[in-house]
């Protein structure tokens, strides 16, 4: 017989009182939750909403694919879990409502303003984002390397909708908040918290297309475990992140122009040529392997380079350093190597580092240090 642990019953207790609510449509749009009088002891967290899955709903309670994402607001996502009231004092924010494959580089900036001006508050201690899964790695790149603030920022998403039987995106949001309300993950960067478990920004990436342990850390491992309300760390993240990270996007209102092309046999330059042809200001080179470059591809990559455009060569692979001088002479074709960041995270570095600068050897310098 298995044991019914108090924190499962939990689980399913939260999942059955959102899905109840939405199904009657009973629920009602409350005030976001008020905070609780400053002296209670609790820390104040944000949540700013911005679409997704663990925003999505279902047309039955067993639909967990093929459900519409970025239907409920953010309210009604706090209503439905009334136990945040026990570890933080909650408010809520739709900055945006999307799914997030919709995701834009405006959108981001959006985000990260606001997320700074939050943070600058001295009655904020941290931010929670719910966020499609899609991308929850994108974003919580880009908010590592452009929030100005040591205070805890945990992304927070959902593998199945808010109307699904056992929807993980309560008890994630519970976590999430408690983790944003801790002291241990202060200065640790951006988390993203799906789970029960604690990825770094930097180095989470999706791994299954929907199962609710899709979000992993391969090979170097998460950084903890959220368990019994609380949060457990086992690794510090080494590579320099928000507070101590060079780029200011307060000013900012577009972001420099930067394409993937993607490594495989018997590829060609055709998608490249049309990519710097449209303006593309950076190209990151998703090779095979080390971030092979083939004779095919590799012409195109040189012409691209004459004409200003930076090359990152990444790779295709997912884990492992693509090694500067390695499968290409970087140093003869004065393009850089994306060290362990994936294609789509190489993307982000690379369009930040474009804000401040062309310098090769700087950005080399900047894919070592982020
Ligand atoms: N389309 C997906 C997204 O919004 C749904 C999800 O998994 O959150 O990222």
């Amino acid at each position: 017989m298995l044991k019914t642990t108090a924190h499962s019953m939990a689980r399913t207790a939260v999942a059955a009182g959102l899905a109840a609510l939405l199904m009657t449509g009973a629920a009602t749009h409350a005030a976001t939750a008020a905070t609780a009088t400053a002296d209670d002891g609790l820390p104040n967290v944000t949540i700013l909403a911005t679409g997704g899955t663990i925003a999505g709903t279902g047309a039955t309670s067993t639909t967990t694919v093929g459900y519409t994402a970025a239907k409920v607001g953010v309210d009604k996502l706090i209503e439905a879990v009334p136990e945040l009231k026990k570890v933080a004092n909650v408010k809520g924010e739709q900055v945006f409502q999307i799914a997030s494959e919709n995701m834009t580089n405006e959108h981001w900036l959006k985000l990260a303003k606001r997320v700074n001006e939050l943070l600058a508050q001295k009655d904020v201690d941290g931010i929670v984002i719910t966020h499609g899964t899609d991308t929850i790695e994108e974003t919580a790149y880009f908010l590592n390397l452009t929030v100005k603030s040591t205070k805890p920022v945990v992304i927070v998403g959902a593998m199945r909708p808010s109307t699904a039987i056992s929807a993980d995106g309560p008890v994630n949001l519970y976590n999430a908040v408690t983790l944003a309300g801790s002291k241990d993950a202060v200065g640790k960067g951006v988390l993203v918290s799906l789970n029960d478990q604690i990825n770094a920004g930097r180095d989470v990436t999706k791994t299954n297309t929907s199962t609710a342990d899709t979000f992993r850390t391969p090979e170097l491992g998460f950084l903890g475990y959220m368990q019994d309300n609380k949060a457990h760390f086992y690794r510090q993240v080494v590579r320099k992140h928000t507070a101590e990270a060079e780029f200011d996007i307060s000013n900012l209102d577009s972001l420099p122009q930067v394409d993937i092309v993607y490594g495989y046999a018997n590829n060609n330059r055709t998608a490249l040529d049309a990519l710097v042809k449209a303006g593309a200001k950076g190209i990151i080179h998703a090779g095979v392997g080390d971030g092979s470059l083939s004779n095919a591809m590799k012409p195109g990559l040189v012409d691209a380079r004459k004409q200003g455009v930076v090359i990152v060569r990444s790779s295709r692979v997912g884990n492992g350093i693509v090694a500067r001088n390695g499968e290409a002479n970087d140093d003869e074709l004065d393009f850089v190597a994306s060290d362990t960041l994936n294609p789509q995270k190489a993307r982000i570095l690379l369009m930040l580092a474009l804000t401040r600068t062309t310098d090769t050897k700087a950005i080399q310098k900047m894919f070592y240090t982020y």
